[in-house]
């Protein structure tokens, strides 16, 4: 069995490229650090189904015959899998940008100073004519634009640049890839920034404080969303919303929120953007600027109005269910043939606790796998009303790392949210 592994502390590079090797390598698994960076790991809350990744404890390492290392050449920088150093049986790859510091020794290695580490494997992918999903050319640029900052930074080169068209021509989205990608204000945001904040003028939606602001900047302005985001928090807005212009017969509009009532992905869609419920843009086509302010104010006082989805509209039924006197070996080969990877486990009707594939592998021995899974199951487990929001799904997720929230109604297991059924109603697809 090959797996990829990559550095703790993980960007969306080092993800972009871990993602990569499971399509360079056929069924090599991608193994994921126990520490990812913020911003990576609440894109993951939602997107993690979509890849072939798991962590180090769902599979037998034991079994391991190679290693695709990737974004990093040093063992210390692999947490727990460095005890691999200590194997001489393994045959190990390595993907990287970074030429310094090294103390991995590959039997082969692709290395080799550009802007990130995904920008090489594209290469060999584009090569090969490998088929990927648009989600996938979304993860494989934001690697290459966080590791170059937007292909700003001197260490970026052509190639990066090349790769970044080669995604956007194959369904890269840019809304989403804003809506993730943190950054850091220069020059030119802080004007930006200073003139919002001269503006009092809010708006008050449902009791919430919402700003809307039309802003006009000098054209070639990039990552506005931080600015955005800024604002709203220096002045306590539940939610921010600019109307960017440049003269041009375009407004781009960037909006972002904390609070679960207002869904700023759902609002971009309305005027052809995207993003997800907390953050999103658009791009209208009006030199107009102050009448797509006012459509913007329309369609938040439209949405505050609508009846709202709840849980009960988007939840589906548990793939897989067992009685707490199931016989762990049993649930496991359940769990195996789930999309979720996690079984329920049920006495009559009731929940009485939650068991994954990984917990599922802390039963080795004979007796252990004959022992009822009530040994080995979770019991304490966040739980979903029907009348919550998917949002409040989201955030719990994002907050547990459990890819099934059950949803239980006075009592009883009603349904059950799974990533799959956020991301359909997130992204409608
Ligand atoms: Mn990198």
């Amino acid at each position: 069995m090959q797996i990829a592994v990559t550095h703790t502390n993980t960007d969306f590079d080092a993800l972009a490229s871990l993602v990569a090797a499971t399509y360079l390598y056929p069924g090599a698994i991608g193994i994921l650090p126990g520490q990812l960076r913020p911003n990576v790991k609440h894109f993951l809350a939602l997107h993690r189904d979509l890849f072939r990744i798991c962590s180090d404890r769902e599979v037998d390492l034991e079994k391991v015959t190679g290693l695709i290392v990737v974004d990093t050449n040093n063992w210390s920088r692999l947490d727990r899998l460095a005890l691999f150093q200590q194997r001489t049986d393994i045959s190990i790859e390595l993907w990287d940008h970074h030429l310094k510091g090294g103390n991995i020794e590959p039997s082969w290695k692709c290395q080799e100073q550009v802007g990130a580490t995904i920008t090489l494997m594209l290469r060999e992918i584009r090569k090969r004519d490998c088929a990927f999903l648009p989600m996938h050319a979304t993860l494989f640029l934001m690697g290459i634009y966080e590791d170059t900052g937007n292909l700003v930074y001197s260490s970026s080169k052509a190639e990066d640049a090349y790769a970044a068209g080669f995604l956007l021509e194959n369904g890269a989205d840019l809304d989403v890839a804003a809506a993730y990608l943190s950054s850091s204000l220069d020059g030119g945001h802080t004007d930006v920034l200073t003139s919002m904040l001269d503006s009092s003028l809010t708006h008050t939606f449902g009791g919430y404080k919402v700003g809307v602001l039309l802003v006009p900047v000098e054209s070639g302005l990039t990552m506005l969303s931080s600015v955005v985001a800024k604002y709203k928090d220096i002045k306590g807005l539940a939610a921010a919303f600019g109307i960017f212009t440049t003269g041009s017969d375009r407004c781009m509009i960037i909006g972002c929120t904390g609070v679960q009532e207002i869904d700023v992905g759902g609002i971009m869609r309305r005027l052809g953007g995207g993003g997800h419920p907390g953050a999103g843009s658009a791009i209208v086509r009006s030199e107009d600027g102050e009448a797509v302010r006012q459509q913007v104010l329309e369609i938040i006082a439209d949405q505050m109005n609508r009846p709202r989805t709840r849980v009960r509209d988007i939840m589906s039924q548990p793939e897989a269910i067992a009685a707490p006197t199931t016989a762990v070996r049993e649930v496991r080969s359940l769990v195996e043939g789930a999309r979720s990877r996690t079984a329920l486990v049920l006495a009559d009707g009731k929940l009485s606790g939650l068991i994954s594939r990984e917990e599922c592998s802390k039963a080795k021995t004979a007796s252990q796998l004959q022992a009822p899974v009530k040994a080995f199951m979770r019991t304490k487990i966040p739980l979903l009303r029907p009348d919550d929001v998917p949002r409040e799904a989201l955030r719990i997720m994002t907050e547990t790392d459990s890819g099934v929230l059950p949803v239980v109604e006075d009592g009883r297991l009603v349904g059950v949210i799974t990533r799959a059924d956020l991301l359909l109603h997130i992204y409608e697809f």
